[in-house]
Parts: structure tokens; C-alpha cells; sequence
């Protein structure tokens, strides 16, 4: 057993996006716990308490090794009694009865199986639950109305709860990638969110749109979407591509002007064509139809830098760089631009880099963003 005095406290700096926070993490056991103890407070409505298990887990994803040892967590930010009192019980018993009873309980279960319908938040899974459906089969049953996207997120529930490969987002960078081409053939595109991090895999795939010339993208999403909403199709090196875009949602005019789709799925096959060597004649590999959700952004130049930088997540690292930015230096910083509150004016950059450099903080690259 190790003695507490030999035991040297770890330290981190207090916010998320003041940390080099990789995909490797030496902690996931308690990071585990306490993101299923966040999403628990979240699903009941209790943010400020989701926020704060976040938060906490941040801080052990970022530590260089293992906790092994309480007296090791001394002094580190961020780490609340009550999820001390959580971690603790993981050291010593090697599980926490908190963690194991929530997630056993019926309440917890039926949020996440009806949230996890698109379209259904936390607040219309609470009345379904206390109307007594927990699950999908007793909402198919009930006769509840449900609205155009949580139909279309019902009949796909089981694609869309199915986490998008690499291969598949890129697969999709290259039909969307098309269709921006032929609506405006200068935009660019980029692939944001947690692709953009490093990660392999994603609940959905986010793309951020722009054009060189200021004012260029006006008008670009709407005509985007028509051409998504015709069937396409097309060849990538070896793989052919075939799409139907189907909305998830009564289609929202308000989110095509304010340029953020969210709700927008992809219907995607995807076959694979690989030349054989040996014969010379193509084999095919085909996938059968999935659903993908896709988040389509499109961004004025002047916005690129702060939308690329909000759009890249992680949700807890943009939320600690609003917080730095408000509480340290009286800024507000938002995916379209950073204001100084003192001085009264908004402060522009053209890259991720400068924004790191007005917010005075050290440039953190994307795949260090994993808080
Ligand atoms: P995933 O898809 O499970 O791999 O995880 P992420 O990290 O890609 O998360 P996602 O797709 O929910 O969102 C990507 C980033 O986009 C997220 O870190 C914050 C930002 N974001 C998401 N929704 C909104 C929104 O409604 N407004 C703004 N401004 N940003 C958003
Ligand atoms: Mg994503």
C-alpha cells in the first residue's frame, strides 16, 4: 500500500480549454461514471449539476495517469463533494452504488431509450414517462401525436443510435462536398466536431461552410438543401456513393436563414468497389440503406474562425471558453464573433489562432480539445 505521504498531488489548471485534453484517458472508469451521472442530471432538467459532474471528469480525463489515491486529488479543480464522494467509492469498492442504482433505474432507462428518439427532449420524455410509457413499443402503442421529426426519428431509431464510423463521415464529406461544389463552386467545407478532434467515431457528422467572398454564402444553405433533397450519386476513388437526404424535422425556414441545420439526416448507401488485382474486374461490397445525422453550418468568412472554433467542440471545452472569456476577460464569445465587453467593441480574426491569442490563452489544437 502506498503511503500518503509519498504520494504527490497532481495539478491541472482550472479551465478545460487551459488543458491539453487528448482521447487517451487513463481515468475512464471514474471519467465513466461521471459523465453517466452528468447525463442523468441533464435527461432531469438539473444542468447546473450536469455541468459540474462534467466538469469533474474533465479534470481526471486530463491527468498524465491513473488516480490511485485520494490524497492524489488534493487540490485539484473542480472536484466537488459529491463527486469526490463517487470517485472514492470506485477506489475502494470498485463501484459506486450512486452510479450502479442510477443506472439500473427504470426512470433513467426510459429517458434515455425516448430522448434518444430524434426530435424528443428531456422535458416530453418526462410527460410520456409519467403518462407510462417507457419504452418504444409502449409509445408506438399509446397513440401520442408525435410531430413530422419524431416520426422520422422513431422509424430510424435504430440507425441513428448506431455511432457513424470515420469511413462513413468521409464517405459523406464526399456527397455533400459535391453538392456545395455545385451550388457555389468556390465554398469550402470542412469537417468539424468530434472528427475534427481525432475521434473515430461520432454520434453525427458536422460539416462548416464558407465562401472566400464575404457575402457569397447568402442564399447558399436553402440551395444546398434542394440539391441534398433530390437523390445523388456519385464515385469517390473506390466507393460509390448513393444518398437520399430525408428531413428529420417540419422543415425549420428559421434555421435555413440563420444558416445551422441540425436536424437534416442522411440516408446514405454506401457500396465499395475494390478493383481485384487478380481478375481485374471490380468486387462490390454493398451496405445496406442507413440513416446518418448529418449538422450543416454555413458561415460568412468574416464568422469562419469563431464558427470553426464552436462547431469543433468539445461541448465542455466551448463551454469553459465562454467562461474564460466572460470571467476573465470581460469578453463574450460566441460561434460568430468575440466581443469586448470594456472596451465595447467586437474583435475580429481570421484563424482559431488569433482567437487563442485575444483570449490570451495558449493555441490548444483540435485534437487536444477532448475535454
Ligand atoms: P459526436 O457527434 O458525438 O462525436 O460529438 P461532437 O463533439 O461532434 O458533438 P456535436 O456533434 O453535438 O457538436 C459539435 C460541436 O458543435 C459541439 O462541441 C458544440 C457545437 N454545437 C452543437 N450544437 C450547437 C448549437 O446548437 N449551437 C452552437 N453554436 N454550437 C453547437
Ligand atoms: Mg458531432
Amino acid at each position: 500500500a502506498v503511503n500518503d505521504s509519498e504520494v504527490t498531488p497532481f495539478t491541472v489548471p482550472s479551465y478545460a480549454c487551459q488543458r491539453r485534453s487528448t482521447l487517451e484517458n487513463h481515468n475512464a472508469v471514474l471519467t465513466d461514471a461521471l459523465s453517466l451521472l452528468a447525463e442523468n442530471a441533464e435527461l432531469s432538467d438539473e444542468d447546473g449539476r450536469g455541468v459540474a459532474f462534467r466538469r469533474a471528469a474533465a479534470v481526471l480525463k486530463a491527468l498524465p495517469s491513473a488516480v490511485t489515491n485520494m490524497s492524489q486529488l488534493t487540490g485539484l479543480p473542480c472536484l466537488g463533494g459529491h463527486s469526490l464522494r463517487v470517485i472514492k467509492d470506485i477506489l475502494e469498492n470498485g463501484t459506486s452504488s450512486e452510479v450502479e442504482s442510477t443506472k439500473e433505474s427504470e426512470r433513467f432507462k426510459a429517458l434515455k431509450v425516448l430522448t434518444g428518439i430524434f426530435g424528443v427532449g428531456s422535458k416530453t420524455a418526462d410527460r410520456w414517462i409519467r403518462e407510462g410509457i417507457h419504452n418504444l413499443q409502449q409509445l408506438r402503442d399509446s397513440g401520442q401525436t408525435l410531430n413530422r421529426a419524431q416520426q422520422a426519428g422513431l422509424e430510424h431509431y435504430d440507425d441513428i443510435k448506431q455511432p457513424v464510423s470515420l469511413a462513413e463521415a468521409e464517405a459523406i464529406r464526399g456527397i455533400v462536398g459535391r453538392a456545395v461544389a455545385s451550388v457555389s463552386p468556390e465554398a469550402q467545407i470542412v469537417l468539424t466536431g468530434g472528427f475534427r478532434r481525432g475521434k473515430l467515431t461520432g454520434h453525427d457528422v458536422d460539416f462548416l461552410i464558407t465562401h472566400p467572398e464575404e457575402g457569397s454564402e447568402v442564399g447558399l444553405m436553402p440551395k444546398l438543401v434542394s440539391w441534398l433533397e433530390s437523390r445523388v450519386s456519385c464515385h469517390l476513388q473506390n466507393v460509390l456513393l448513393i444518398c437520399d437526404v430525408i428531413f428529420l424535422c417540419a422543415f425549420q425556414q428559421e434555421r435555413i436563414k440563420r444558416c445551422e441545420i441540425k436536424l437534416l439526416a442522411l440516408r446514405c448507401r454506401i457500396t465499395y468497389s475494390e478493383q481485384d488485382e487478380t481478375t481485374a474486374s471490380p468486387s462490390t461490397t454493398e451496405r445496406r440503406w442507413r440513416a446518418v445525422r448529418v449538422d450543416l453550418v454555413v458561415s460568412p468568412i468574416s464568422q469562419f474562425a469563431f464558427a470553426l472554433l464552436g462547431w469543433t467542440g468539445s461541448k465542455l471545452f466551448e463551454r469553459e471558453l465562454r467562461r474564460w472569456a466572460g470571467h476573465e476577460k470581460g469578453m463574450s464569445l460566441s460561434s460568430h464573433a468575440l466581443y469586448d465587453n470594456k472596451q465595447g467593441r467586437y474583435i475580429r480574426a481570421s484563424s482559431e489562432e488569433e482567437i487563442f491569442a485575444h483570449l490570451g490563452l495558449e493555441f490548444i489544437p483540435p485534437n487536444e480539445r477532448n475535454a
